[in-house]
């Protein structure tokens, strides 16, 4: 009999690992479906037909599909309830729907500036020039993107801001620890919320550039969410970008 849950995503892609992380945790089988985003697999005609973003995660549920990460893991905590993610209290359900916005746009966002300068780029660059623009175009919400990156990468100034962005939201998250009494952002439980923002902050980490070391609370947050028993499934091998890239191996033993 088939699963009821297929995955359509990519190891190393962090909105695939919220959704990865919520299936994990509350025991869900799912049939993954890796694609590889370098090749384009997600800018298919039949992929293109379940997700018109062209982007990943996709999750079909028994043929019902359902797009956009924070999105899926709302539908998963709902349509299975065990080891909830939500909280019982509206007030508290907004809260956590608000942070949720506030991750995809500031953290979400900025951390695939970092990521495409220093993980990608360099299979951008093996591009031809004319090669490089067809697959821009090809891109039905990342064209502008990609075309401001160009095959030169991000000019310092929006790694600059990007890493502000970044550093800007543990400072939110430490906030939110302290407010909630913690140890995750809306108190006592993990919710939705500590999902969005965890990809974030394990890039970052892969990448060597965790900038939270001087907010215990952030720490405590992070080692907490790498001991949950679905950290390690959600984290299988190739998920990394530096178990990827021997560039950024070769970097991080200098940096050792
Ligand atoms: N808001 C979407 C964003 C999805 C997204 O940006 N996915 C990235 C990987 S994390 C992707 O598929 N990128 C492919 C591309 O840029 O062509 C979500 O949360 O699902």
């Amino acid at each position: 009999m088939p699963l009821a849950f297929t995955l359509y995503n990519a190891p190393q892609s962090t909105c695939s690992q919220r959704v990865r992380f919520v299936l994990n945790t509350k025991g869900l089988p799912f049939e993954e479906v890796k694609l590889n985003l370098l090749a384009g697999d997600q800018l298919k005609p039949d992929y293109l037909k379940l997700n018109p973003n062209g982007v990943v995660p996709t999750l079909d549920h028994d043929g019902q599909i359902i797009i956009d990460s924070n999105v899926i893991t709302e539908y998963l905590d709902e349509v299975e309830q065990d080891k909830s993610f939500t909280p019982d209290d509206p007030v508290k359900r907004a809260r956590m729907r608000a942070l949720m916005h506030f991750i995809d746009e500031m953290p979400a966002a900025a951390v695939r500036v970092p990521t495409f300068n220093l993980a990608f780029l360099p299979s951008f660059q093996k591009m031809s020039a004319q090669e490089f623009e067809a697959m821009a175009e090809s891109k039905p919400i990342r064209r502008e993107f990609m075309k401001t990156m160009g095959q030169g990468g991000f000019p310092k100034v929006e790694m600059a801001n990007a890493l502000a962005r970044l550093r800007r939201t543990y400072e939110r998250m430490d906030r939110e620890i302290e407010a909630s009494g913690g140890p995750w952002l809306l108190g006592k439980d993990i919710t939705l919320a500590d999902v969005a923002v965890m990809p974030a902050l394990v890039r970052m980490d892969d990448l060597g550039l965790a900038d939270w070391q001087d907010l215990p609370r952030v720490v405590t947050w992070y080692a907490n969410i790498r001991a949950h028993p679905a950290f390690k499934p959600t984290y299988y091998h190739g998920s990394l970008l530096s178990e990827r890239f021997a560039h950024l191996r070769e970097k991080q033993a200098k940096s050792a």
